[in-house]
């Protein structure tokens, strides 16, 4: 495998009308999870990539399933809990730029993950291990799956790649957040913080201290995303700011921050300069908010590179 990554999926309900959710009554059934969206999204761009996780033995689970096994993601580490449910997720669109989410996932089959999930072969001999900081919110058993998979990845010199992913409604405090945000991130080598999540870990400061004191807790490249700016990485020896795609109009921002995981991950596969690679997680981030749902605007190559290509166009 390329890429192996842990979390959750869910089903994803989204009201077919706008407004309050109370009042609506047809919805839009579709696949959601952070982790999961990045799996998807690598696989479109030609990557081996691996999913571990649980599902419910429930027609939830089975539409993401198949849903996953369709977009060529290996699921061969995912079992089927007999005894909890894939969990659900709503997502309410009050109105343009107003979207709310309601989690249903407590308790979940996902929930229920431990580190006797974990097969360390196959964690082993994967190029990039993924995470993000939602599994760890989801259960004490989570957090300990989390850490054991860490701890394989680094036995066998597989590169931690760590999204902070905050979601703070996961979270019964923001300390609890900030403190288990922050053990995971000095195991990581690559820390993919938004500017919020920057700001919510180290406090407000500039960008450049952002960079400094995840390089200094251990990162190897650290890249704080400036949403639809783009991006600014930070490594050892350098620094620079990749400026993203403008977006007439952004349908659908959830999943963006996974599109740029997704896009980084692969221009790092791809063996691009650091600049190339940060440049194509902009895109991929970029174009899946042009499509409603969490991963169904992950682009294909050559969407990827028209967008791309395009950008170089305008400059000169
Ligand atoms: O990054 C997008 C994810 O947040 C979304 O797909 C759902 O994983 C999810 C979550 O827990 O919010």
């Amino acid at each position: 495998m390329d890429v192996v990554t842990i979390g959750e999926s869910m089903a994803v309900l989204t009201p077919t009308s706008g407004g309050f959710m109370r009042q609506a009554i047809t919805f839009t059934r579709q696949i959601g999870g952070a982790e999961s969206n990045v799996a998807v999204g690598l696989a479109r761009l030609g990557h081996r990539v691996g999913w571990i996780s649980k599902v419910g033995d429930d027609e939830f689970g089975k539409a993401i399933l198949s849903f996953l096994q369709g977009e060529g993601v290996d699921i061969s580490q995912v079992k089927a809990d007999l005894e909890a449910p894939t969990g659900i997720y709503f997502k309410e669109k009050r109105r343009p730029g107003d979207t709310r989410v309601y989690y249903y996932r407590r308790g979940s089959a996902a929930s229920r993950l431990t580190p006797n999930d974990l097969d360390e072969e196959y964690i082993a001999k994967a190029k990039y291990l993924h995470i993000t900081g939602i599994t760890p919110a989801l259960s004490r058993s989570c957090q300990e799956t989390i850490f054991a998979a860490i701890a394989m990845a680094r036995r066998h010199g597989v590169k931690i790649v760590f999204d902070p992913n905050l979601r703070l409604k996961l979270w019964r405090e923001a300390n609890e957040a900030r403190e288990m945000l922050l053990r995971i991130a000095v195991q990581a080598d690559i820390v993919l913080p938004g500017v919020s999540e920057a700001a919510f870990l180290f406090g407000d400061r500039s960008i450049e201290e952002w960079g400094k004191r995840l390089l200094d807790a251990g990162a190897s490249l650290v890249v704080i995303k400036l949403g639809a700016s783009g991006a600014h990485y930070f490594t050892s020896g350098a620094n620079e700011y990749v400026p993203g795609f403008p977006v007439e109009q952004i349908i659908d921002p959830v999943g963006a921050g996974d599109g740029f995981a997704a896009g980084l991950l692969s221009g790092l596969l791809d063996g691009l300069s650091l600049t190339e690679a940060v440049r194509r997680g902009n895109a991929v981030g970029a174009l899946v908010t042009m499509v409603e749902g969490d991963v169904d605007g992950m682009p294909e190559r050559d969407e990827v590179k028209r967008l791309i290509d395009r950008q170089g166009e305008d400059v000169t």
